[in-house]
């Protein structure tokens, strides 16, 4: 069975694009592959975090795993700091790791062009340590949003740096990007993706949002004048948007077959569908979640997914530590 890993950063809950774009794919993908789903939480403080909040948005990210459908009994499910040889394998990455291609990585250069000020060593290395957490694990792809994608296309190219200096170490992944709904974008400006961090929470829908604001969010939705549900992401950005929400949400309809159905309709009606959608969606994951969030099923799933998840760690950066000379033998 080949091997997948994939992890989300918990820097707010967890919303839409997270879902569409990383979540409802691992769910799907875990009967095909030996899935490993980790919580990172080491990424999400490479910017600031209110303790009390990043604990709830932890809990929630774990139980939302398991709401989405993620199964334990399948999946290894595992938080990033419980594996310490992530972090330590991540320091002997960012070794290897040139100034230069953490300068090109885009988030740390969008957040430079903006001129924002106090950014963290940890936001600027975060990317050699977002390749340790992939390679220890040798897995086979990575399945990621669109946004991802450089992150993984590093991680290959330290891989390979490693293999060619002091042989093989690590097993070279691929991004696996899905066709639709790598990148949802924000309702209200759909020029920007959909993010946790973003200020304006109209264009952001919760997986925990209560069902009326979720709705009154979609139906809110920044469309066009040109009154046609058409695909074109260049001239109509927010009804493309929506139409990809609800391709994803409807076992990937053709986009064709969402244009026809719309047909001669108003932005009105197919909002509205696009709503129905989205809270059929998010009423099964919050019953489910409402049932798991005050169980123990979330510290035996994190527990069970640790222990497996360092055997395989613990081995891998002892191989690396050897390789490179670091222990006396
Ligand atoms: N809008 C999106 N559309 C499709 N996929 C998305 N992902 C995130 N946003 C979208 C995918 O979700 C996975 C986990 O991402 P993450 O939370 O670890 O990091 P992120 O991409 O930085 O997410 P945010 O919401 O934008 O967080 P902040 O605001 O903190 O930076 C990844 O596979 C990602 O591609």
């Amino acid at each position: 069975m080949k091997r997948m890993l994939s992890g989300i950063k918990p820097t707010g809950q967890l919303h839409l694009g997270n879902y569409i774009g990383a979540l409802k794919n691992f769910v799907n993908y875990q009967d095909e592959y030996e899935m490993f789903a980790f919580i990172a939480n080491l990424h999400c403080i490479t910017t600031a975090q209110d303790p009390n909040e990043l604990q709830k948005n932890l809990k929630d990210c774990v139980a939302l795993y398991l709401a989405c459908g993620l199964d334990p009994n399948k999946a290894t499910i595992f938080l990033q700091t419980d594996i310490k040889a992530q972090a330590q394998l991540g320091y002997i990455i960012c070794c290897h790791t040139y100034m230069g291609e953490l300068n090109r990585m885009t988030q740390f250069k969008d957040k430079m062009a903006k001129n924002e000020t106090n950014l963290s060593g940890g936001l600027y290395t975060y990317p050699a340590l977002m390749a340790a957490d992939i390679l220890i694990y040798d897995p086979d792809y990575v399945p990621v949003g669109d946004d991802q994608k450089q992150h993984v296309e590093l991680t290959r190219d330290l891989a390979e740096r490693f293999n060619n200096k002091y042989g093989e170490l690590f097993k070279v992944p691929e991004p696996l990007i899905s066709k639709v709904g790598a990148r949802i974008m924000s309702l209200s400006d759909p020029s920007k993706k959909m993010s946790k961090s973003d200020d304006n929470d109209k264009g952001c829908v919760y997986l925990l949002d209560d069902l009326n604001v979720a709705k009154k969010k979609v139906m809110s939705a920044v469309t066009d004048s040109l009154a046609n549900v058409k695909y074109d992401p260049i001239n109509q950005p927010g009804i493309s948007n929506l139409i990809q929400i609800y391709s994803s949400l409807s076992n990937n309809m053709p986009y064709a077959e969402i244009e026809k159905m719309f047909e001669g309709k108003g932005y009105g009606d197919f909002k509205k569908a696009v709503s129905e959608k989205v809270c059929e969606t998010l009423s099964d994951i919050q019953e489910k979640y409402n049932n798991i969030i005050n169980s123990d099923i979330l510290e035996k799933t994190l527990n069970d997914g640790a222990t497996k998840a360092n055997l395989i760690a613990e081995e891998k950066l002892k191989k690396v530590q050897k390789a490179l000379g670091m222990e006396i033998l």
